[in-house]
């Protein structure tokens, strides 16, 4: 019997895109930063001269699937990360973003064989979207993990 595992070592490697949207920047860019911290301590390049890791902002979270699946598709990367906040306030805009942020997310990991990490916080208020953005702890580090695991888990499967 194989059990297969991805690893947290041996990452320098990797080579990752980040989709994160620009609505709600108050959190996605600290989820970026935390995201970025993640990467640069398991000895990816984060810096502004790196070939290994590209970032593509997009308007709001509704766009993300699409640039995923462009970044996915290009065969360049061994794992995209998304990174968004949808927050419901008092609009019914949120389900519909929220649902097609996931299905879109699911669909291009399905339809690329890339893993695209869901690093899209949905949450009732600012105040929540913020606790998991740094206030209490920073969820952009737990996606860095993920992309990393995944990243190394496709590699070591067969086929
Ligand atoms: N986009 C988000 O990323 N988060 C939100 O909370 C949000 N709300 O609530 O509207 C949101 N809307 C914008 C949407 O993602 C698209 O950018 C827009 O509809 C243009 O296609």
């Amino acid at each position: 019997m194989t059990v297969f595992e991805g690893q947290f070592v041996g990452a320098q490697s990797l080579r990752v895109a980040i989709v994160v949207a620009r609505f709600n920047d108050l959190v996605t860019a600290k989820l970026l930063s935390g995201c970025l911290d993640c990467l640069s301590r398991h000895g990816i390049d984060t810096s502004a001269a790196s070939t290994q890791l590209d970032t593509a902002w997009v308007p709001g979270s509704f766009e993300i699937p699409l640039v995923a699946q462009k970044l996915a598709a290009s065969g360049r990367y061994q794992v995209v990360i998304t990174l968004g906040a949808v927050i419901r306030g008092d609009t019914p805009h949120f389900d519909v973003v929220v649902a097609e942020v996931s299905k879109g997310v699911a669909s291009v990991s399905r339809d690329t064989g890339v893993p695209v990490i869901f690093g899209v916080l949905t949450t009732d208020t600012m105040q929540q979207a913020l606790e998991r953005a740094g206030i209490k702890s920073n969820l952009g580090w737990s996606y860095g993990l993920q992309a990393i695991e995944m990243g190394s888990l496709m590699a070591a499967l067969p086929g």
